[in-house]
């Protein structure tokens, strides 16, 4: 082991299970049919000291291995993979990586202060996801909540499930939520490459400590040295999820924003314990995670905002970084000293270790665009053998936040793999407001509709008996055989929202202050592309999906817990006769009947949207 671990899967309950889930790995816990293949070629497995923690699992069993037959790509291929069936043959590796999650309640205290939560395996955040492109990813979700007992699912953020909408992991559209004391497998193509997260998409629950990191190792489009493995950036509450989802549906306009309490970088951070009143037990210096850099060498930072509600601006002290990738589409490289993130987005960075000192903060601030109490978040860069327990002296770069709440402008984020942007054939206007109903409640629509989801009656398994009686209140927009779907979304709302669309990288047009004029399109030769997109205050965003290459209900929602809860939530039924055909396996109907027996005695206490 070096001395610092890359990765701190932090909270008191959690430091050992990472290691577990290793020793799990080698002992062929995790990895499944080993086919003799590894991406030889493209040196996907090149690993420095910094990243032995999260890469040793697959390169050391893969290596071992030995077989390196049946590659898929050229020599020195520098395509990546994107969601065009035209420019991308999926691998089939006939790989299968399983995992076993068992999701419990514990008591973790990752910042030092002790709170409730749920966990996976019994970490926050969750174990790491690792395959490599074209593996099938093999999840059995064992819900052992207890004390009270509740429903869960998790969702596979960003990838396509093309041909497997049900694995999708959304209750209510995709699913009937697991009951308590049953299983779940998802099982899914790892259809795209790069990095991601999971988290449970029931109510808000993933706020209450269900997520974790994916990596999924392809052809790079840029050299590096070093894969440092997932930085996950996440705003913190001290309050339990189900605490926090009552007072977002407060009828009490003032309770229904509300600040988190602290910023943690891969789940760790230092609190004041001296504002706590309550008598909740804290710990002060706590400890922040720590990373290794080698002089000289090229570092992958595979960045993820896998919060509830904060907006990150993340940086690193002394250092420029290079932007190579944003969600799942590899872009031509920029350079910048600040990378914003909205929630579920992701980009992966690379830094070269030329500093002159030997350690440096890494830097998240939850930008004012968020409601935030603490928003620093930190973690130390030790480079080559230096003391860790010396804390760095680099000074942060000077730039201000401005307030935009938008993510860099689309004209410098463009895609490597080229992909023009197709005629729609169905163009829809959506405004986005926030308004208080008769009971007073705060709650979010699109077009007048705020989402409230039945979790009894997932919408795909209505659509797949070709049932289109959907209530209203579940908000499905039929899209018909639509090839491509234009929407210019309009935000009539006092918030910024990270706007994340399921099943799709979406073509993203424009983006700017007031309405759309219309006609401008940032680059329509090559768009950029991703799942998660910001829109301002009193802006738009104009996107666009290819809906028939994917048919199946694909959800469309903001990404803040908060006002997914409150309703921000949508989705759109592409291609209504194909999904027909979906060959659906029993298990999703029998969880259906689980969750219909379990429901006959438990009422599910549902006073959000569901999701
Ligand atoms: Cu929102």
């Amino acid at each position: 082991m070096p001395p610092v671990a890359p990765i701190h899967h932090g909270g008191q309950q959690a430091p050992s299970t990472f290691d577990k889930l290793k020793m799990g790995a080698m002992m062929g816990g995790s990895v499944g049919v080993i086919m003799g293949f590894i991406f030889g070629t493209v040196n996907i497995f090149r690993y420095g000291a910094g990243s032995q923690g999260i890469m040793r699992t697959l390169g050391q069993y893969m290596g071992a291995s030995g077989a390196t037959f049946g590659f898929f790509m050229g020599v020195g291929s520098v395509i990546r993979s994107d969601a065009d069936p035209k420019l991308q043959e999926l691998p089939n590796t006939g790989v299968i990586r399983y995992y076993n999650f068992t999701v419990s309640r514990g008591v973790i205290a990752p910042d030092g202060y002790q709170r409730d939560v749920l966990l996976i395996n019994e970490a926050f955040p969750g174990p790491l996801i690792e395959a490599n492109w074209g593996d099938t990813i093999q999840v059995t979700l064992n819900n052992n909540i207890t004390g009270p007992e509740e429903g869960t699912a998790l969702h596979w953020h960003g990838f396509l499930q093309k041909g497997t909408p049900w694995e999708d992991g959304v209750p209510s559209v995709t699913q009937c939520p697991v009951p308590p004391g049953k299983s779940f497998t998802y099982q899914f193509a790892a259809s795209l490459y790069g990095s991601s997260w999971y988290h449970s998409h029931y109510s808000s629950q993933y706020a209450g400590g269900l997520s974790g990191p994916i990596v999924i190792h392809g052809p790079k489009s840029q050299d590096y040295d070093i894969d440092l493995g997932p930085v996950m950036l996440s705003d913190w509450y001290h309050e339990q999820y189900f605490d926090l989802v009552e007072k977002a549906m407060s009828p009490v306009q003032a309770l229904t924003r509300f600040n988190s309490d602290n910023n943690l970088i891969n789940g760790k951070g230092d609190f004041d314990c001296s504002q706590v009143t309550d008598g909740t037990p804290c710990t002060n210096n706590a400890g922040i995670s720590k990373f290794r850099f080698e002089r000289g060498k090229t570092h992958l930072l595979r960045l993820m905002n896998t919060g509830a509600e904060g907006l990150q601006r993340f940086s690193i002290d002394g250092h420029n970084m290079t932007v190579i990738a944003n969600d799942f589409v590899d872009i031509q490289p920029y350079v910048t000293k600040v990378v914003t993130l909205g929630i579920g987005q992701r980009s992966d960075v690379l830094v070269k270790a030329d500093g002159d000192l030997d350690a440096y903060w890494m830097r998240s601030n939850i930008s004012a665009c968020s409601n935030a109490n603490q928003p620093y978040a930190l973690a130390a860069i030790y480079y080559d053998d230096a003391d860790t327990d010396i804390d760095p002296e680099s000074t942060p770069w000077d730039v201000p936040d401005p307030l935009t709440c938008v993510n860099d402008d689309f004209s410098i984020t463009e895609p490597v793999m080229e992909l023009a942007l197709p005629e729609p054939d169905l163009e829809l206007d959506l405004e986005l407001t926030i308004f208080q109903n008769a009971s007073g409640n705060t709650l979010w629509a699109l077009d007048g509709v705020t989402f409230r989801g039945n979790y009894n009656s997932p919408t795909l398994l209505l659509s797949n008996l070709g049932n289109y009686s959907f209530e209203p209140e579940w908000s499905v927009r039929n899209v018909s055989t639509a090839k491509s779907v234009r929407v210019n979304l309009f935000n009539n709302s006092p918030a910024p929202h990270p706007m994340h669309l399921h099943g799709f990288n979406m073509y993203l047009l424009h983006e700017g202050p007031g309405q759309w004029d219309n006609k401008t399109i940032i680059r329509p030769s090559n768009p950029q592309r991703r799942d998660v997109f910001l829109i301002r205050r009193g802006g738009h965003v104009v996107f666009q999906f290819d809906a028939a290459s994917n048919p199946g209900v694909w959800p469309f929602h903001c990404h803040i817990a908060w006002h997914a809860t409150a309703g921000l939530f949508t989705h759109f039924l592409a291609d209504p006769e194909a999904v027909r055909d979906l060959k659906i396996p029993n298990v999703v109907a029998e969880t259906c009947r689980q969750w219909g027996t379990w429901t006959d005695t438990n009422i599910p206490e549902q006073i959000d949207s569901g999701l």
